[in-house]
């Protein structure tokens, strides 16, 4: 299949991306594996005539609205992301026409409909640093993550309104239990956690940080307990044989980041399936909170 997924590569002239959360045989075939903002970036710098984004909805929006003229392809159709559906355009809507001076600042993990109607998008890699810079006299609401909005208003000192989402998988499938019972078991190691986990937990570890830096961190140390979605462990774990990098919790997994098999990553590029569209006139707004980003960033 590898050897198939090749030839129809350069055949079209495509490039697959994966993202960190992907399994290892999905990343093993693709040409860059990242997270989702890395990829779109790199996506605008790459001369392709088809991109295959192997992740989730969002993610290949996002790299449709930074590629516009590049035919951008979802390995599955329906691999959404539970915690982007939990923030609705109109409700968000309804909640900018009742607070008219709030500053929308919306994750990457949203919709496009959501995007369009934000100030400005950041990632879990540079949330922090974009919000220090939003001005002091504007209300903020954050969405749809509790969880990273959370650990912005402790990092920055801002007032932040909260949108009650969250991602099941770190929210729900990572636990206080799970730190309290690595540090008895693995002493010797650094507990290392994503922002989407919840605050207790993240007050508890090491380390925080996107999958990006998380990985960089696992670069720098031999003995990591990593509290975040598998596939980025399976990924470390192929990449350092001789560390020793364990999963926080083995049940931290992301059903829709696994949907994408081999064969989904051939038929998707045969028949050049799932292309994402976006509406000229969303597309025109959702730009301008990705551009802030790029901008601030
Ligand atoms: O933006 C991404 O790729 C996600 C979902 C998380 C991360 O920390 O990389
Ligand atoms: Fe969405 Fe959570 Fe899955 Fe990421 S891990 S795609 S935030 S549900």
């Amino acid at each position: 299949m590898y050897e198939r997924i090749k030839e129809l590569k350069k055949e079209k002239n495509a490039v697959i991306l994966a993202h960190n959360y992907q399994t290892v045989e999905v990343q093993k075939i693709a040409d860059i594996v990242g997270d989702s903002f890395q990829l779109a970036k790199i996506a605008t710098e790459i001369k392709a005539d088809i991109i295959l984004f192997c992740g989730v909805k969002f993610m290949a929006e996002t790299t449709k609205l930074l590629s516009p003229a590049t035919k951008v392809l979802l390995s599955v159709g329906d691999a959404g992301c539970p915690m982007a559906d939990m923030a609705a355009a109109n409700d968000l809507q309804l909640f900018k026409e009742k607070n008219p001076n709030h500053l929308i600042v919306c994750y990457v993990n949203s919709s496009i409909e959501v995007k369009a109607l934000s100030d400005v998008c950041v990632t879990s890699s540079n949330a922090v640093n974009i919000v220090k810079q939003l001005p002091k006299d504007r209300p903020i609401m954050f969405l749809p993550d509790q969880n990273l909005g959370h650990y912005v208003q402790s990092k920055t000192n801002r007032k932040i309104d909260l949108w009650d989402g969250m991602c099941p998988i770190h929210h729900l499938f990572l636990t206080v239990n799970d730190v309290n019972e690595a540090r008895k078991v693995y002493p010797d190691h650094q507990i290392i956690v994503h922002p989407e986990c919840r605050p207790e937990l993240v007050e508890m570890a090491d380390f925080v940080g996107s999958t990006k830096a998380l990985s960089d961190f696992a670069e720098k140390y031999d003995k990591v307990v990593i509290g975040t979605e598998i596939g980025l462990i399976k990924m470390l774990q192929d990449k350092y044989h001789k560390k020793s990098i364990l999963p926080l919790s083995e049940k931290a997994i992301c059903v829709n980041m696994k949907k994408t098999s081999l064969q989904d990553v051939l038929n998707t590029l045969d028949n050049e399936s799932n292309e994402i569209f976006i509406p000229e006139n969303i597309a025109k707004n959702a730009l301008i909170p990705i551009q802030k980003m790029l901008e601030l960033n």
